[in-house]
């Protein structure tokens, strides 16, 4: 492994100014993503609305540092037979993949998951980095309800984990490591501080186990922030306070960077709390997006699957892209989400 170069591209991850686009839905989540839009979930429909996003050459030069694909995606061409990873590449952004392969029930814990894909992991990173993926990612789900999560749920989660993040540094390849603690409940947000807490623990306590280099990773968290479904929903200061504390106990200096998953917020939301955050200043580390829904909702709609519509999808996603690229600055503002290029 050489370390210097896990953290050149886990900082190139993390540029001010610059974040990551998790398009790394599989089947099943795109298909839904589809649905919404009354798009039919086909491989070429799939290739052709991603092909869209990476030839948006605005926002793939200017705001995004990376993508992270799914295992389809990363071996296909575009249409006049460029292969997607080329259009990532050539337009100065970072290929990525996701390597985890979904979850599994957790036996004896009812309601909870584990995430699986460690067998053979390490063949199939040296045949991702050879088509030129540079960073992976995987992620933990973790869901708060009446008597979950377990800490059965967490230690197998944060440990599978771990081993992914020491399979992908010595595959040469920067693991984000993303244990995410679900916003789906009716709990408020200081019960979802005290589980993301206790994950992120758990999380680096079993990376510092198996050895991972804390310099060639991200981190990619959930935002202390209230259950969809609870009455009462934090203000975005308090999110942004309580995040900015919680990451603080829990994520030691040496991680370059953390870069948000977005989680079901809406898309302003998103924006908002990553901007307040990085306002607040005196931060030990960088912190970006790595938003999916927060930042392909607009331009999944503006697309509708209608070739006439490309130039429309592009716009609303460059439009994202930029609101989130100035809030990873802390320079964004309410107002400018009405000025849509
Ligand atoms: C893009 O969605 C990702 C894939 O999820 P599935 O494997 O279930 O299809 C997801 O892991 C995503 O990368 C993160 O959750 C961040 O996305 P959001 O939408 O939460 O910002």
């Amino acid at each position: 492994m050489n370390l210097a170069d896990l953290n050149k591209v886990a900082l190139a991850m993390v540029t001010p100014g610059k974040g990551i686009l998790a398009a790394d839905e599989s089947s099943g989540t795109i298909k839904k993503r589809f649905d919404a839009i009354k798009v039919e979930s086909t491989e070429e429909n799939r290739r052709d609305y991603r092909e869209m996003l990476f030839r948006s050459t605005e926002a793939m030069s200017k705001y995004v540092s990376g993508v992270i694909l799914y295992d389809e995606t990363i071996w296909q061409n575009a249409k006049d037979g460029t292969p997607l990873v080329k259009l990532i590449e050539q337009a100065g952004a970072i290929p990525g993949i996701k390597v985890d392969e979904g979850t599994q029930a957790l036996p004896q814990c009812p309601g909870e998951l584990v995430t699986v894909g460690l067998d053979k992991l390490a063949e199939r990173l040296k045949k991702y980095y050879e088509r030129g993926a540079r960073f992976a990612k995987w992620r933990a789900v973790i869901d708060i309800g009446s008597g979950i999560p377990t800490m059965t749920a967490i230690s197998v989660n944060a440990h599978a984990l771990a081993r992914y993040a020491a399979l992908c540094q010595a595959a040469q390849i920067v693991p984000i490591v993303e244990p995410e603690v679900l916003m789906d409940g009716d709990h408020d947000i200081d019960r979802c501080y005290d589980v993301t807490q206790r994950v992120l623990n758990k999380t680096f306590q079993e990376l510092r186990v198996q050895r991972v280099e804390l310099e060639g990773m991200v981190l990619k968290p959930n935002m202390a922030i209230s259950g969809k479904k609870c009455p009462k929903q934090a203000s975005v200061d308090e999110v942004a306070e309580k995040t900015v504390r919680l990451l603080k106990a829990c994520v030691p200096a040496a991680v370059p960077g953390i870069a948000f998953l977005s989680g079901g917020q809406s898309d302003e939301e998103a924006t908002a709390h990553l901007n307040a955050m990085n306002r607040s200043g005196g931060l030990p580390w960088r912190l970006t997006f790595s938003y999916g829904r927060a930042l392909q909702a607009a331009p999944q709609k503006a697309w509708s699957g209608k070739a006439e519509n490309v130039a429309a999808g592009q716009r609303a996603f460059t439009h994202r892209a930029r609101m989130n690229a100035l809030a990873s600055k802390g320079e964004w503002e309410t107002g400018l989400e009405k000025k849509v290029a």
